[in-house]
């Protein structure tokens, strides 16, 4: 059997403007100050702030299971506004464990930056903003850092054998922090 067959019996529907998805195929997630402890550069700011505080939520849809080659996943990621510090708030980010695999994000409200990292740890950014496209070529870390006073919303689109490799942003960082300097975003060398 085709591992898209399933799919057909699949029933999602996305509000587009507010992110949201709807069905019983849909899977969520969030992520708090208190899970992202070691990902913010000022570890005494995150010692003072509510650890319950969410910083992200994520929802999704997987039609085939993950692994799957050929398949897409599908889904939203609203950041909160908000600052550890000096650092917005931002998403964990990663590579994808299959590095050569692609992705698109394409953000609906809010602004922020786009922050890609290749293997070399070669740095930069794109803006973020209501209908701004971001295509994310294989190979590139990839996070998202809210820079506005409002969620920063944006739909994504990934391969199903992507896969996400957490550990070595935990252990490494980006080559580069989005921090509030003189009133704005600055992006700094790490
Ligand atoms: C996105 C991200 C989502 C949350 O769907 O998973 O924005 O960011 P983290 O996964 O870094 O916590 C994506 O890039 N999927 O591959
Ligand atoms: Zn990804």
């Amino acid at each position: 059997m085709s591992p898209y067959a399933e799919f057909a019996s699949q029933d999602v529907q996305v509000e587009w403007l507010a992110g949201i998805m709807r069905g019983a195929a849909v899977q969520q997630s969030k992520k708090t100050l208190g899970e992202m402890a070691g990902l913010f550069h000022d570890a005494n700011a995150l010692c003072s702030m509510d650890e319950s505080t969410v910083v992200y939520r994520v929802q999704w849809t997987e039609p085939v299971p993950l692994g799957t080659e050929g398949g897409l996943f599908w889904g939203s990621t609203t950041i909160a506004p908000g600052r550890v510090g000096d650092e917005y708030f931002m998403t964990h980010g990663h590579y994808h464990l299959k590095r050569d695999r692609g992705e698109y994000y394409g953000a609906i409200s809010g602004k922020g930056m786009l922050v890609l990292m290749d293997e070399d740890r070669a740095t930069r950014t794109e803006a973020m903003f209501p209908g701004s496209l971001h295509f994310i070529a294989g190979g590139n870390a990839h996070r998202v850092v809210n820079t506005g006073e409002e969620p920063l919303l944006f739909w994504a689109c990934w391969p199903s054998d992507a896969g996400h490799d957490y550990a070595s942003i935990k252990t490494q960082g980006f080559g580069a922090r989005v921090l509030h300097r003189h009133g704005g975003p600055v992006v700094i060398p790490a």
